[in-house]
């Protein structure tokens, strides 16, 4: 059965099995008793501390069922299957880090926590954590966040960097502030182009004086509708790897513009330049290239809005069921532009599409629920794509779109298998 599904419409296992042994291969001890165990090793919390240098503390306290692609920096993608909430839970959130979890996540420490808001401001703030409770109205938004590389692993030729299958994604409630009305509470000048974001997580080479990342949006993205200051996930305090105590989110935009750990929001004259956010991290091609082109640093973009995308959740790929009778299919659908106008699914290989059931978001940035009935006419192999279509018409490709050196934005139509018997 392994030869005959294809990398997309693979099982969880089989999908985990590339990237996983391609991440146990450049690292070191942890990984290699994961060769042992197996290709997807469970969250195993006290090594991972070990691995991070941890001793005690239970870092991925909780996780369930994800698959590690690298364990310094932290980084697990979901398998499909486990992401069918319509909330995320924290078990099964997907953990991107580029850098060490601070001690004070990690100790669940915020006492003297302050978020400095400052640069071309009328009045720079230092905000403790009651100032944010208290002086703004407190709001709770199910946001997705999506990793700017989830679907790199079909990228050929490949991209280095994690090797995300399609599993970097979730949709939380997020309880917290309006990122607009702090901004407009320290008052953005007229100079005012870009956010830059602080968090306090070091850098991997423990080096004090490098940010693990420190990324922004344009100050629009920062004023417009979506955009969060949040410390609380699903109703609890922001676990540790998720950004204890406080996070950014600006959803839509790749997930690396909702800095963790958040500590500062400087407000710049100019596109922030901090660590990421130059080079060819989180940027695409100005123009179309061919796969494998070296693209001159100076002709990257920064990447912004991301694709319109779906998911099937359920069934798990390689599920049995029987011929002749009707079967759910459901997943969920999102946008960096906003809401999904329809998704739509095949049994057939995109010859002939399904229109399935969709439910409006509960808010602007939530993924959306979609369901169809599908029969299998005879016993034998099928696949299952589906494909959402966002508001302006724009539906996702077949394949993987638009080659770019650091495999971002791969929103190609997902495809799981199913076994009619
Ligand atoms: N401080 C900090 N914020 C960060 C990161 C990080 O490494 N450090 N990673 C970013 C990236 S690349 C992504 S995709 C999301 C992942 O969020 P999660 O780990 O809560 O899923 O956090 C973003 N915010
Ligand atoms: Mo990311």
């Amino acid at each position: 059965m392994t030869e005959t599904i294809p990398p997309n419409a693979a099982t969880g296992s089989e999908t985990a099995e590339k990237p996983a042994r391609r991440a146990f291969l450049k690292t070191t001890g942890l990984s290699t008793l994961g060769a042992y165990v197996g290709m997807t090793i469970p969250f195993e919390a006290n090594l991972m501390a070990l691995a991070q240098g941890m001793s005690e503390e239970d870092i991925m306290q909780g996780k369930d069922g994800l698959i590690l692609m690298n364990d310094r920096p932290l980084n697990a993608e979901t398998p499909a299957h486990l992401l069918d909430d319509d909330v995320t839970p924290y078990k099964y959130f997907f953990v991107r880090n580029n850098g060490l979890v601070p001690d004070t996540a990690l100790n669940m420490n915020a006492e003297g926590w302050t978020l400095t808001v400052d640069g071309e401001v009328d009045t720079p703030l230092e905000l403790t954590l009651a100032d944010l409770k208290e002086k703004f109205e407190v709001i709770t938004r199910r946001l997705v966040i999506e990793c700017g590389g989830n679907g790199r692993a079909y990228f050929n030729p490949g991209a280095s960097g994690n090797q995300w299958t399609t599993g970097a994604v979730g949709c939380a409630d997020w309880t917290g502030v309006r990122l607009s009305d702090v901004l407009n509470a320290a008052g953005v000048k007229d100079s005012a182009v870009y956010t830059g974001h602080f968090g306090n997580d070091p850098h991997l080479s423990g080096d004090a004086e490098k940010e693990a990342i420190s990324r922004g949006v344009p100050i629009e993205k920062a004023m417009a509708e979506g955009g969060m200051i949040a410390w609380d996930m699903n109703g609890e305090p922001i676990p540790a790897v998720h950004g204890f105590p406080l996070r950014v989110i600006n959803p839509g935009y790749p997930g690396s513009a909702s800095q963790k750990f958040l500590t500062r929001i400087w407000v710049r004259d100019k596109v922030h330049d901090g660590a990421k956010m130059t080079g060819y991290s989180y940027r695409l091609p100005a123009y179309p290239v061919a796969p494998g082109t070296e693209v001159p640093e100076e002709d990257m973009v920064i990447m912004t809005e991301m694709p319109v995308k779906s998911l099937i959740t359920f069934p798990q790929s390689g599920a049995e069921t029987p011929a002749g009778q009707a079967t759910e299919i459901r997943g969920h659908a999102w946008a960096g532009s906003g809401d999904i106008a329809a998704v739509d699914v095949s049994i057939d290989f995109g010859q002939t599409w399904i229109a399935a059931r969709l439910e409006p978001a509960i808010n602007k940035f939530a993924w959306q629920r979609f369901r169809a009935d599908v029969t299998l006419p005879q016993a034998g192999y099928y696949e299952v794509w589906a494909r959402a279509t966002d508001m302006n018409g724009v539906a996702q490709p077949p394949v993987v779109p638009g080659w770019n050196p650091r495999g971002y934005g791969n929103n190609m139509q997902h495809r799981i298998a199913l076994i009619a018997t």
